[in-house]
């Protein structure tokens, strides 16, 4: 099938990514030094964004394509920032990203003004926790939100409007919060526009009708950081939930049959897994609903698509789009069919990956696409940080994307990220690994995400990759180290 071509890895004119196999054997190949040799090529391998075809791997091309011609950076004084927060969106539900049976051109207008990064991960697949970093530059562990039941971010440490305030911003804020309230009347840092209420499909229009009203008559002069934070495509939680009532069991529309998106091709792989990764079912559909749901989930995407279009044309009407730069992520991903799951919470890419789109005409290049750089969302409170000229949070454990963003080559980055799952799960992503491990529990992952991209075997129990495995503990050993968990 067509989509699954375009989901395949590694076209063959890619680059050999960091620690990739030269010849079938397990590469271990994550030391800083060798990351580093690998950085080199992917600079190497920069191709024009037209050349990439279907070539991408299932979440995106494994090189780095930029267009010829992009502007050089502005030194403009301190800009806007316009963060747009989505809430279960995939990495590769984008049409953009290569997902065909999907029509997002307002994402996709936003992610060919500006960078789309492949390597973007959630610091923990659920709302609470993911958004406690969205919003301090820290891991769940050191914010306290480390589960929905937890959802108070310790006093002590600033959030995003807290911060900005402080230096001189407006900072606005409309739609779903959840650190604790999901509406909140009032937000520390922040000036309501609205607290937005209900699923999506009644959230989603008020948060982009407050938003664009802002922006449409404003009269401050002091610069803004504005949070539209959307709920979408959230709704098919309950096309999950309630999958009795609302995912019959015979298609109910017969003129839709020829637009159900096919199966992923995991839909009935479950690899060995820790007890509480394992221990989860998703509903039990028959490929008629699993395909259903998939063409709910991708319409719930398109709404979402719709109110964002609306706000990026408000930006352009008025003026401000060459002085605010817009960052676009979501909370988590969504399991739509892979591994047999829905929803969240799994170390999975399905859950963890999630878009991560800068824009700013003028001071972002346009149509750069990166699969180089590992990215978290703690990345966004440092890289607003750098473009306002101010210090980061204390604490804060994020990086600046700003010189990627403007297109200027980097000596070093950042070798993993860590994502944190069911409170004692911890996921080390490197280059060409995935290595999961729980506490307590003596069933590992390790996933060879070069050549697995769907996460199909898990390689933790083979002896020739008894070094991988000591390579990739060692990484999380040194990570949890730096942990600074509040009490
Ligand atoms: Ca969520």
């Amino acid at each position: 099938m067509a989509h699954v071509d375009r989901y395949k890895n590694v076209s063959a004119g890619s680059p050999k990514a960091a620690g990739e196999s030269m010849a079938g054997a397990p590469a271990r190949a994550i030391t800083r030094r060798s990351f580093l040799k690998a950085g080199a090529l992917g600079a190497g391998a920069i191709i024009a964004e037209q050349a990439l075809g279907p070539a991408a791997g299932r979440f995106g091309p494994l090189a780095t394509a930029r267009a010829a011609g992009a502007p050089a950076p502005a030194g403009h004084a301190r800009p806007n920032f316009f963060f747009i927060i989505s809430d279960q969106l995939r990495l590769d539900y984008i049409a953009a990203h290569g997902c065909p049976f999907i029509y997002t051109p307002n994402i996709d207008r936003l992610i060919g003004q500006g960078a789309t990064f492949y390597g973007s991960h959630s610091t923990n697949p659920v709302c609470c926790p993911a958004r406690s970093s969205l919003m301090t530059g820290r891991m769940p562990v050191e914010t306290g939100v480390i589960s929905n039941a937890r959802p108070n971010i310790h006093p002590s440490i600033p959030n995003l409007g807290q911060w900005f305030s402080r230096a001189g911003y407006e900072c606005l804020y409309s739609g779903k919060w959840h650190l604790p309230e999901t509406y909140p009347l009032d937000i520390p840092g922040f000036r309501m526009l609205n607290s937005g209420a209900g699923q999506g499909d009644l959230n989603d229009t008020i948060v982009s009708d407050d938003c664009e009203a802002y922006l449409r008559n404003r009269a401050s002069d002091r610069p803004f950081v504005l949070v539209a934070s959307f709920m979408q495509p959230h709704d098919i939680c309950y096309w999950a939930i309630q999958n009795d009532a609302l995912v019959p069991r015979e298609l109910p529309f017969e003129s839709i049959a020829a637009e159900l998106p096919p199966l992923p091709p995991n839909n009935k792989i479950r690899p060995k897994a820790p007890m509480r990764v394992d221990s989860a079912r998703g509903p039990d559909f028959n490929t008629m609903q699993w395909r259903y749901y998939l063409y709910i989930y991708s319409r719930q995407i398109e709404m979402l698509d719709a109110n964002i279009g609306s706000l990026l044309d408000a930006l352009e009407d008025t003026g401000l789009a060459g002085d605010t730069v817009i960052f676009f992520t979501s909370d988590h991903g969504e399991g739509a069919g892979c591994h047999g799951h829905v929803s969240k919470w799994y170390p999975y890419d399905e859950s963890v990956k999630v878009p991560f789109v800068v824009s700013c005409p003028g001071r972002v290049q346009a149509a750069l696409r990166d699969a180089d750089h590992l990215v978290s969302g703690l990345d966004v409170m440092s890289t607003m940080c750098d473009y306002a000229g101010i210090q980061p949070p204390p604490g804060a454990l994020g990086r600046s994307l700003r010189p990627l963003l403007e297109g200027n080559s980097l000596t070093e980055w950042r070798e993993f990220v860590v994502c944190e799952t069911h409170e004692v799960g911890r996921t080390v992503r490197t280059a060409q690994y995935k290595y999961v491990h729980y506490e307590g529990d003596p069933v590992e992952m390790l996933f060879d995400m070069k050549n697995d991209p769907w996460e199909t075997k898990n390689l933790y129990e083979e002896a020739r990759y008894a070094d991988v495995m000591k390579d990739h503990r060692k990484l999380l050993g040194e990570w949890e180290a730096r942990m600074k968990p509040v009490a």
